[in-house]
């Protein structure tokens, strides 16, 4: 203080008192990817956990967070967080079973009933052995999964109604094999495209048809594109929050502990946080434009199991990987 003495000048006064909350500048950055829109839930409860996180080392970590595909579409943020160029990155289990196959066990079409089942099985057996495979790509999955949600077809055609409606549709799928092959199965025409590109490609008719959960339809805007939305509720998607392992490994046993706990804990309040977010989403939804429509599930199922999907995708997971689930759920094939 006593050196501002004689100096009197305001500028020094406001550099002085412009300095961030905490005195020192961080230690270690962590740098955090991914790919939705900054108002999407988890966005805000990461956001949350970045400053839990500098609160509590007082200032020595901080968490950068890089939203809506700042640095490139999913398949870059993957490389980038395997070489260290990222330390964090959210991939749905749909992506990251590009690199991890049994990541995608989630997203057996059909599979769950609803929360209660998802949450028994990422929570518990299924969420573990999925973890064990991603500690074996030299990345380290934290423990709690992030919800994307219950995925839905929408469509500027004709309304989806049944497994006949999709018939040769062009629809947008991620960079996803096990997406493809569903709906190659049921007949339509998908395409794997970034999310980054799918209002775009909505927009210019390169596709009809794309499917996601209601909170990224309302927060990506996709209603602005698409006419009629069918409530299949065909795949269950989550977000693993993974880091880069040399990195994860590297850092201090508190700081580690600091982080996952703050990470994981934001995790659980952004599933509530789309829990109640789907409580009035279909009526903002509708009065954006956008029509709703039932469909029989079933003919979808059959279709599916006509096509094989069921027995090709236990016999691509593996026994245990699919008993696992199978004991959450039932029999599936
Ligand atoms: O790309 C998608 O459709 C999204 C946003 O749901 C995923 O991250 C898989």
């Amino acid at each position: 203080r006593s050196l501002l003495k004689g100096i009197g000048a305001a500028p020094a006064a406001v550099t002085l008192f412009s300095i961030p909350r905490y005195a020192k500048a961080a230690e270690i950055s962590l740098r955090y990817g991914n790919n939705l829109p900054l108002s999407h839930p988890l966005n805000i409860r990461a956001k949350e956990a970045a400053d839990r996180i500098a609160k509590e080392t007082n200032g020595r970590v901080e968490m950068l967070i890089f939203p809506a595909n700042q640095l490139g579409g999913d398949t870059d943020m993957l490389s980038q967080v395997r070489n260290g160029a990222l330390t964090f990155f959210t991939p749905s289990a749909l992506v990251i079973a590009t690199l991890v196959p049994v990541a995608a066990i989630n997203a057996v079409g059909f599979a769950f009933k609803d929360y209660n089942q998802v949450w028994a099985a990422m929570d518990g057996p299924v969420g573990a052995f999925v973890r064990k495979a991603i500690a074996d790509s030299r990345l380290h999955a934290l423990e709690t999964m992030w919800d994307n949600g219950f995925r839905q077809m929408t469509t500027s055609g004709a309304p989806i109604e049944s497994a006949a409606s999709m018939k040769g549709l062009k629809i947008r799928v991620p960079v996803s094999p096990i997406s493809i092959s569903m709906f190659a199965g049921l007949g339509a025409a998908p395409a794997s495209l970034q999310f980054s590109e799918v209002y775009t490609a909505l927009q210019t008719k390169v596709v009809d048809a794309q499917e996601n959960p209601l909170p990224i339809i309302q927060v990506a805007k996709l209603y602005e594109v698409q006419s009629s939305c069918a409530l299949s509720n065909h795949i269950w998607d989550g977000y693993w929050f993974i880091a880069n392992g040399r990195q994860w490994a590297g850092m201090p046993a508190d700081v580690q502990e600091i982080v996952s706990r703050a990470i994981n804990e934001a995790g659980l309040k952004q599933r509530e946080d789309i829990k109640a977010l789907n409580e009035g989403i279909q009526a903002d939804l509708q009065s954006k434009g956008l029509k709703f429509n039932q469909c029989d599930t079933e003919s979808f199922r059959a279709k599916l199991r006509d096509a094989g999907f069921y027995k090709e995708w236990k016999q691509k997971f593996g026994p245990e990987a699919w008993g696992h689930l199978e004991s959450i759920v039932g029999t599936l094939a």
